[in-house]
């Protein structure tokens, strides 16, 4: 069983309702059969076999459709962000070696010339859903060119070393990462959701797209996350499901907050109806776990995951939630704690999450050394520490100062030290994560300049935001005459995260 055949299997009800339409599952496998039939014309091919597709499009039924249609086709999705600059596009379309880019027509002007560069074939949406006038003599169900075992997903996430990598997902690994949702929190065609968040990491394709579309419930898509627009829907009483990232949990608290005492009572009755709520991909903090449970009544299940593996560990459904805590495995998932050496840690003692089960990803793309080093006897090496405390895992941080998780995005300070280091007034760099009440943690940098160069901290984030991602340029730039070093010359990142310390530490 593959997402494609369960889809497949939904005739009715709603799947997705957007600004424009309200869109059912037979409309939806429509959209999706006639993408597929696109993509294998445009390949003069039955199968695309493992081509990489990467498509620019906004969330939606096209969206959707696409990632369905790709599968189907047996080529392999490569969802790309649509808040990243150029750079940050072509990095992903070559390093994936697409063989086709696909955008929307509003988007034709940034990514044609991409593709063009690197070689891919270029397609709008409106190309590949235009009527073909073939349909009826082409199968109308089945998948037979998705094995479970062949790779389906390839999403970026930033690491220690070198540019982001693409962690490759096959079908089957899909598949129990969204089995175990489905069973952990007792999904029904009878559930509602709305999408939050951007569709190109696991909490919004996994969890949200992922268990509407497997389940049979609607999944309602709204261009973007608003805070206003979000509390209306949370508030229609309509909503069943609802998943998000502890910022947008802290937006909606203070939006809330800011709204008059009525607005806020049909806000407050409206969640009461909702019968989950959920919050991961950062620590959430227990005071808006707190807050949160003031305002709708919800104790906000906490679940930890990773682009590598779906969900891990997971506050129960039914049961008591401890704020705080990530629970424990989830259906099929298997989770160790591990000193340096991969001895299993005594009970009580911190040590660093090893995951395995079928869930967990099956390579790094086009990297066998760096897969290789994530695992340790089969056990993917998640790189975040955590202590077992009465059956539930407490995450205590990560093994590396160098990865910072701002908003949910995670993101690599060496990463962004490389780009900023290119600008010629900048003779070096540190980049630190400095904790924040809304970001969780927030990018900061400390810059040496070249001798006789002027750059004001505004010029610079100006200049790197044609370089970087949005979520990766530094909040806060501040000059330094030296960065502070150890006697071996290497940087003090903590005496660093000192400068920008305004002696508040939000986040308990
Ligand atoms: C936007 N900005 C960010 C940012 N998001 N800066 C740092 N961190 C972020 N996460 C930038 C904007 O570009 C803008 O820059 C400025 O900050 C203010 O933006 P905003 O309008 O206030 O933010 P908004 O666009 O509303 O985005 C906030 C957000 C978004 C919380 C909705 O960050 C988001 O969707 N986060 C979720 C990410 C996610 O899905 N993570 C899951 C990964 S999977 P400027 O300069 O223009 O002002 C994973 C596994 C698991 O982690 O366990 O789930
Ligand atoms: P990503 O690589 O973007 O998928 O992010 C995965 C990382 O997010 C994990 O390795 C953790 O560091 C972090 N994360 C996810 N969920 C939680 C959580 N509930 N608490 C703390 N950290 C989390």
């Amino acid at each position: 069983m593959t997402l494609v055949t369960r889809v497949a299997a939904h005739a009715h009800g709603v799947a997705l309702v957007t600004g424009e339409a309200t869109v059912t599952y037979a409309e939806l496998n429509q959209v999706s059969r006639g993408i597929t039939r696109a993509l294998l014309r445009l390949h003069n091919v039955a199968d695309l076999n493992g081509m990489r597709v990467a498509f620019f499009v906004p969330p939606g039924v096209e969206w959707v459709g696409l990632l369905l249609g790709i599968w189907r086709a047996g080529g392999v999705a490569v969802p790309l962000a649509l808040s990243h600059p150029v750079p940050e596009l072509d990095y992903v379309i070559q390093d994936s070696q697409a063989a086709t880019v696909v955008a929307d027509p509003a988007s034709v002007e940034g990514l044609e010339p991409i593709a063009r560069r690197v070689g891919a074939r270029f397609v709008t949406t409106a190309a590949l859903t235009a009527p073909s006038g073939a349909e009826a003599s082409e199968r109308t169900g089945g998948d037979p060119f998705v094995g479970p075992e062949r790779r389906a997903l390839i999403l970026y996430t930033s690491g220690t070393t070198g540019r982001p990598k693409g962690a490759v997902s096959t079908h089957a690994n899909i598949t129990a990462q969204i089995a175990a949702l489905i069973q952990a929190w007792g999904w029904s065609p009878a559930d509602r959701t709305l999408l939050v968040l951007p569709l190109h990491h696991v909490h919004g394709i996994i969890n949200v797209i992922g268990c509407a579309l497997w389940a049979g419930a609607a999944c309602e898509v709204p261009p973007r996350f608003d805070a206003e627009d979000t509390w209306s829907r949370l508030g229609s009483g309509e909503i069943t499901v609802f998943t998000a990232v502890p910022t947008i949990y802290h937006r909606l608290i203070m939006a809330f907050d800011a709204a008059p005492e009525s607005t806020r009572r049909g806000r407050t009755a409206g969640c009461r109806r909702v019968r989950l709520m959920m919050s991961g991909s950062a620590a959430l903090p227990v005071s808006t776990l707190e807050r949160w449970r003031d305002i709708t009544g919800h104790v906000l299940l906490e679940r930890y995951g990773m682009t590598e593996i779906g969900m891990a560990l997971a506050n129960p459904l039914a049961g008591e939630r401890r704020p705080g805590r990530v629970g424990g495995p989830l259906p099929g998932v298997k989770v160790r704690l591990v000193d340096s050496a991969g001895r299993a840690v005594a009970a009580g003692t911190m040590g660093e999450i090893e995951v395995r089960g079928p869930g967990v990803f099956a390579e790094y793309w086009r990297l066998p050394d760096a897969t290789r080093d994530a695992f340790r006897d089969g056990w993917f090496r998640t790189g975040d520490m955590a202590t077992l405390d009465k059956g539930a895992y407490r995450i205590l941080g990560r093994a590396s100062i160098d990865i910072i998780k701002t908003g949910g995005y995670k993101v690599s300070a060496l990463e962004i030290e490389d780009v900023l280091r290119r600008h010629p007034a900048v003779a070096d760099c540190a980049v630190v994560a400095v904790a924040d009440a809304d970001w969780g943690e927030r990018v900061c940098a400390a810059i040496e300049l070249a001798p006789g160069a002027t750059l004001g901290p505004e010029e610079l984030r100006a200049w790197a935001k044609g370089q970087l991602a949005p979520y990766k340029i530094p909040k806060t730039i501040q000059p330094v005459p030296a960065l502070p070093r150890n006697a071996m010359g290497k940087v003090l990142k903590p005496e660093v995260a000192a400068l920008f310390d305004v002696g508040r530490d939000p986040r308990p």
